[in-house]
């Protein structure tokens, strides 16, 4: 695999900037520009054990040393139910290696932790979480990945708490990628194990690669050694732009936390307007 150099960075952005020369193109770290948000100050394992402890809360597990997929993983893991603080104890534990892998319901239950996050100022302004706007949280343990995947949508990931290293290729190294095919998903017997919401995103809005782009296996996947990423890692303060239709993977440095949302074009660093918060529900597709 070769490394094409790091992903921009972009501290100053512009709406201007972002949509003539970012959006839909190339992959931007804008560092610092969500710096102001309290939960930078405030969120951490602790706060979560505190404030939310007796909430529960699913948990994924995925082994990258493992030669199953990040999908077959998914598909084969029972998902976990614990409370938050059992959660936090076991995060440092040397084998703790799950995930609170986008967590809708969290921020869902809680808007309270919106206030936290500014309303996401100034990319929209979000009251509460609206039924059209994704926005989920995601927390690790260090060492914990999420495998190579597309999500369909403008993707916006949040950083704030620990170190994460990603790694993202362009939608034409997709044949270099080895692509699951989602025909594993309509197993009838998974609706048993997998919650009916979590397989509708699973089947609808993500597309799987089989291989490990972080230790990547050239033997079982050949075509792999001629594909190129972008790398970059992002820390506390720093907003991650990755387009429709890029492929990514994430490593946490240390026991991480971030928040994602979907971009709408209408409100992205525009100045927030409480009474309008019209022009929302701009959404992408993208399926092969
Ligand atoms: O932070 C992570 O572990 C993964 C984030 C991600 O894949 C996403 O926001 O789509």
């Amino acid at each position: 695999m070769k490394c094409l150099g790091q992903v921009e960075r972009c501290a100053d952005i512009t709406q201007e900037k972002f949509y003539n020369d970012v959006f839909q193109k190339q992959p931007v770290v804008m560092p610092g520009k969500i710096a102001h948000w309290r939960a930078l100050q405030t969120w951490n394992p602790d706060f979560f054990r505190s404030r939310y402890g007796g909430v529960a809360v699913w948990l994924s597990r995925y082994d990258p040393a493992s030669p199953r997929s990040f999908l077959q993983q998914n598909i084969d893991y029972d998902f976990r139910e614990a409370s938050f603080a059992e959660y936090v104890d076991q995060l440092s534990a040397p084998n703790g290696c799950y995930s609170i892998r986008e967590s809708i319901g969290l921020l869902k239950a809680n808007p309270e932790l919106l206030d936290d996050l500014d309303h996401f100022r100034p990319f929209g302004y979000s009251k509460e979480p609206a039924d059209d706007q994704f926005m989920a949280l995601w927390f690790a343990p260090k060492g914990g990945v999420t495998g190579l995947h597309i999500d369909v949508g403008e993707n916006l990931l949040f950083h704030l708490h620990g170190h994460k290293h990603v790694l993202i290729f362009a939608p034409d190294q997709t044949r270099l990628l080895y692509e699951e095919d989602l025909q594993q998903l309509a197993e009838p017997g998974l609706a048993d194990r997998i919650d009916a919401d979590t397989l509708e995103m699973w089947r609808s809005y993500v597309r799987w690669s089989k291989v490990n782009a972080f230790n990547p296996d050239f033997k079982r996947f050949p075509r792999l050694e001629g594909a190129a990423y972008l790398d970059a890692v992002i820390a506390p303060g720093d907003a991650l732009y990755i387009p429709c239709g890029w492929w990514h993977a994430v490593r946490s440095l240390d026991i991480t936390i971030s928040v994602s949302k979907s971009l709408f074009r209408d409100e992205f660093l525009r100045a927030p307007d409480p009474a309008d918060p019209a022009g929302r529900s701009t959404t992408w597709e993208l399926r092969p």
